[in-house]
């Protein structure tokens, strides 16, 4: 022991480490009884850390993040998959990756897009333009909210590449419903939801050409594009109803306002004061087309000669107004309140943000919005008292282009804060501080709110800064988005890993790094890497709030929620009929075997095969895959999924439970057989 402390060389810095040790130790005293126990325990700690080169500090934050085996995590956090188009589910403080739910990209474990009939339909069905679309970039994950936290309900993601979002129900931890938002050719901004989950927002990264129509097109010169950007291009905010009992997206009770054509960035809900009302950043109010084979200056150049961008501050609730009075039209199957109804009728009013800005950030409070820009060091942070008292006062130094009132700057801003290089996004903990991401420092810092959190020289105050590893873009900490932030915890979700893992390169993974906010400075506990996309936001939701079903009742489709009386009835469940060209057939799957397990077709036949698996069972999945098809399902216990297939090739197909269920799962297979007329 006194060799290990010699060779950290810092005994006293590291007091708390030795403590933490010492602790443990005495805690095999009070469990075992023998001191000699305590001795070899400690000593056994301390010569495994020494043994593994650990420092005490590492032994310590090892300890903090540690969750023993068996044991449960305190918090989840999910993460956008990146171009996996999937959603992970990752748990705090272990950093265990517990779950990945298939959302925009077919996902063959979970049945997910192949074969089944509500998957393999929700993908298609959601594809924009004239090709099915086989991936996505899953960017901005929204869990629902009632009064203003995390209630578990339900999860919204969007897809960066198109205009699309997805719902997964919390319930099962699946993806019910994805949608093409009318208009979008592609999304950044939200999503966020309503602190009731009334609405869940989404609006246009780059604009699009006005009235865009993914499956038809539009038609458009080079010349038009150079010349007439600003005239022929809008941006989209859009508000989708939600189904208060299935979260789904109601489009037909939907809305979208009509944008200027600069780029909407990142955007966030109002809450407490601010409810009823958007908040949407913009870069490129220059709005630069690119075209540098056309002599055009880059687009990375053109988007960056004002010293302002736009915050577009939205007031929803009287949108909602507009759209009853009838103000609004039909475009492409959605209400659309074009720009110039809603320059006339006040919904929309532009605050300057410095400098090419990325996030938007309401607080808890939801008074105070914290913007970054990327190329500015500073978070600007404004009252949305001071932003409705200047719009009441019509404290305004002028309009934009397309007639929208721009608040005077300075009438805006509650404090600014100087964070450092490349400030991105900005969460908040339970004692009034935000901690923003520094793209080009890779650091986070942390620094003071206003009142009510602080006042006088410990408001708007840099506190800590801490670095990470490499180039972090989002940030999370737990319940970070609402209204009842809880602390403790923070996730960097970083771009870059270089040194950190051992190389597999040359794209490495993705690094999460969990950070530690209870002590006076932050501490990182621990690296992630993250090898399957570029996950860019993340929520963390305490484990109180989630709680699955167990099993399906019996017969349930996972989509509809509703139970199939076939799948179910006594003796009717494994039966087969024959009709001219088709069979169909009732598949009962159990522990181990499907019945029938001999499936007689005609060449030629259109076959479909309502699987049920019969078990109660947690964790019982079967699942299901034929020769030669591709089909792969899998079932829950209870639920009933559909196939459908044509059978065009004459032979025996051994179908096979893709699942090991069982010791007798190798058995679980059975017969196809094709004949010929
Ligand atoms: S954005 Cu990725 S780092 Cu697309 Cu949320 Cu800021
Ligand atoms: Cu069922 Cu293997």
């Amino acid at each position: 022991m006194i060799g290990f402390l010699d060779r950290s060389g810092l005994l006293s810095n590291r007091g708390r480490v030795i403590i933490a040790l010492v602790g443990l130790g005495a805690l095999f005293v009070f469990a075992g009884g023998v001191i000699a126990c305590a001795e070899n325990a400690q000593g056994d700690l301390m010569s495994i850390a020494a043994a593994r080169g650990i420092s005490p500090d590492d032994a310590a934050r090892a300890l903090k993040s540690f969750v023993p085996p068996g044991g449960k995590d305190d918090y989840l956090i999910f993460a956008s998959g990146g171009h996996s188009g999937q959603v992970l589910v990752v748990g705090v403080p272990s950093m265990r990756l517990l779950r990945v739910i298939a959302v925009f990209t077919p996902e063959p474990w979970q049945g997910y897009g192949y074969g089944s009939d509500w998957s393999a339909q929700a993908l298609a069905d959601s594809s924009p333009g004239k090709e099915e679309i086989r991936w996505g970039d899953s960017h901005h994950p929204a869990l629902s909210e009632t009064d203003g936290d995390y209630d578990g309900r339900w999860l919204y993601i969007n897809d960066r590449a198109h205009g699309r979002i997805a719902m997964v129900d919390l319930k099962d931890f699946r993806t019910k419903q994805v949608i093409h938002v009318p208009n979008l050719q592609t999304s950044h901004g939200g999503i966020f939801a309503t602190p009731d989950t009334k609405y869940v927002h989404i609006s246009s990264m780059v604009p699009a050409l006005k009235r865009w129509d993914a499956k038809v097109g539009a038609s458009v010169t080079v010349d038009e594009h150079l010349n007439n950007y600003g005239d022929i291009y809008r941006g989209y905010s859009t508000f989708l109803k939600i189904d208060q009992d299935t979260g789904r997206m109601a489009v037909e009770d939907s809305f979208q306002i009509e944008l200027p054509p600069y780029t909407q960035d990142l955007a966030d809900a109002g809450k407490g004061p601010s409810y009823g009302y958007a908040f949407i950043n913009s870069y490129n109010s220059e709005r630069a087309t690119g075209g540098v084979n056309f002599g055009r200056q880059p687009l990375e150049v053109g988007a960056s000669e004002y010293d302002f961008d736009y915050l577009h501050v939205i007031n929803w609730q009287k949108a909602e107004e507009v759209i009853a009075a009838g103000n609004y039209e039909e475009v492409n199957g959605i209400r659309l309140i074009t720009l110039e109804t809603a320059v006339a009728e006040g919904l929309i009013h532009l605050v300057p943000e410095p400098k090419s800005p990325h996030g938007v950030d309401v607080a808890p409070n939801g008074n105070y919005l914290t913007v970054s820009g990327k190329l500015d060091p500073h978070v600007t942070v404004y009252g949305f008292d001071k932003i409705l008292a200047a719009i009441e006062a019509e404290d305004f130094e002028g309009t934009d282009d397309y007639g929208i009132p721009i608040v005077r700057f300075d009438a805006a801003v509650a404090g600014q804060v100087e964070v450092g290089a490349g400030p991105l996004h900005t969460q908040y903990d339970n004692e009034g501080n935000g901690y923003t991401s520094l793209f080009l420092e890779t650091a986070v810092a942390k620094w003071s709110l206003g009142e009510p959190y602080h006042s006088g020289d410990e408001a708007w105050q840099l506190v800590d800064k801490l670095g990470v590893h490499y180039n972090i873009g989002h940030l999370a900490t737990a319940h970070g988005d609402t209204m009842n932030p809880r602390g403790g915890y923070l996730v960097a979700l970083n771009k870059w890993s270089l040194d950190r893992f051992t190389n597999v390169g040359p794209l490495l993974p993705q690094n999460f790094q969990l950070v530690d906010l209870t002590g006076e400075t932050m501490d990182l506990l621990y690296d992630m890497p993250i090898g399957v996309g570029e996950p860019h936001y993340a929520q963390i939701v305490s484990t109180d709030v989630i709680n699955p079903e167990q099993v399906y009742p019996l017969g349930t489709s996972a989509m509809t929620g509703e139970i199939s009386a076939q799948a179910i009835e006594g003796g009717e469940q494994s039966r087969i009929e024959h009709r001219p060209g088709e069979t169909e057939v009732w598949m009962t799957v159990i522990r181990s075997q499907y019945a029938p397990d001999v499936v007689p077709v005609k060449l030629g036949d259109k076959v479909t095969i309502h699987l049920t698996n019969i078990e109660q069972t947690l964790d019982a999945t079967h699942g299901f895959s034929i020769p030669g098809k591709d089909i792969m399902v899998s079932i829950d216990a209870g639920e009933t999924i559909t196939i459908e297939f044509e059978a065009d090739t004459p032979g025996s197909f051994s179908f096979y439970c893709t699942e090991f269920c069982s010791a007798l799962h190798l058995e679980m297979q059975g017969w196809l057989i094709v004949e010929e007329e």
